[in-house]
């Protein structure tokens, strides 16, 4: 419809403008596109993911995409928008879109940490926010958990703090945030079809594989890696972009308690962070004329993967 036209993925957006979008997709798409609530943020904001398949007499397996754990990775949501809309663009002529859709569900959730974003749109104080938005305690009293360290995987092991003040601090207790609350209920109802968990971050320019814990190994940690390297590859033929891959220990520090740990460790076979453009010339204030170049590579390196997974 004329809304969607209308809609500029080349410019970051506000949650209000994110979520009248994922509306706007299910109005256009009804066959295709199904929003679910799956929880609630902090603040009482609706946790929404947008369901995308085409139906089909086969069961169905899924894919999960989340972006926007942190809140000022603005790419990230960015990414998912991209991506829903790259997906409901060329199923009807691409054959092997509409083969993938036919098989798979996509679950996408384009912002996770929705309290964070809002807050990071309030002012130039509050842009670089990374956290949710929970109150400390009484004897700490700085706001927000690090939800990538709130996970039930080696939780407060390794890259964290204790300190409520910190960028990294793990929570209370494992799954303090009910944002973590929610993806992990969603995750653990459906771990046996759920095939591939991709959690989208920025910046640095790397595929990450679990397990961030240094003493611990996937069993198939040789196939992830393989996979992760015909995704960079992907990546560096649209732009020319070089991407790393590995696991977060081997290409830059141990942490405990993310998500894609987490899946990683109740079954999902293939589990996967992006972190997106750049290498730290803007940061996390990737200017939005990179918004269009970084979407389009990391969408060749999104769907290497999902390819790969479908075809096996
Ligand atoms: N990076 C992730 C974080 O939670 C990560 C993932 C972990 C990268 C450990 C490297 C090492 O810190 C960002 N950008 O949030
Ligand atoms: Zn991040």
């Amino acid at each position: 419809g004329l809304e969607q036209w209308a809609y500029d993925y080349t410019k970051y957006h506000t949650m209000d403008e994110i979520s009248e979008w994922m509306k706007t997709m299910e109005r256009d798409y009804p066959d295709v596109v199904s929003s679910i609530i799956y929880g609630n943020t902090y603040e009482k904001r609706n946790i929404t993911l947008l369901k995308i398949g085409l139906s089909s007499t086969d069961p169905k397996k899924m894919i999960w995409m989340d972006c926007g754990i942190h809140a000022r990775e603005w790419i990230a949501p960015a990414f998912c928008q991209h991506f829903v809309k790259e997906i409901l663009g060329s199923y009807k002529t691409d054959p092997k879109i509409d083969e993938m859709l036919r098989h798979l569900d996509f679950y996408i959730t384009p912002v996770l940490n929705m309290d964070g974003y809002v807050y990071s749109w309030k002012d130039n104080t509050t842009r670089l926010w990374r956290k949710t938005r929970s109150p400390g305690t009484d004897t700490c009293t700085c706001f927000g958990t690090d939800l990538n360290r709130n996970f039930y995987a080696n939780w407060g092991m390794v890259g964290i703090s204790r300190n409520c003040c910190s960028e990294i601090y793990n929570g209370l207790s494992p799954l303090s945030e009910p944002e973590a609350q929610a993806v992990t209920d969603f995750l653990s109802a459906n771990r046996d079809n759920i095939l591939c968990f991709l959690t989208i971050h920025s910046y640095g320019q790397l595929i990450l594989l679990p397990y961030g814990h240094p003493n611990i190994t996937a069993p198939n940690q040789d196939e992830l890696m393989k996979v992760g390297l015909a995704a960079a590859e992907a990546i560096k033929a649209v732009h020319g972009m070089d991407y790393t891959v590995g696991t977060p220990p081997k290409v830059l520090y141990p942490n405990s308690g993310s998500s894609r740990d987490f899946a990683r460790l109740i079954g999902i076979p293939f589990s996967f962070t992006f972190e997106l453009r750049d290498k730290g010339q803007y940061g996390f204030l990737l200017p939005e004329d990179q918004i269009q170049p970084t979407c389009e590579e990391a969408y060749q390196g999104a769907l290497s993967i999902i390819t790969y997974i479908h075809d096996k």
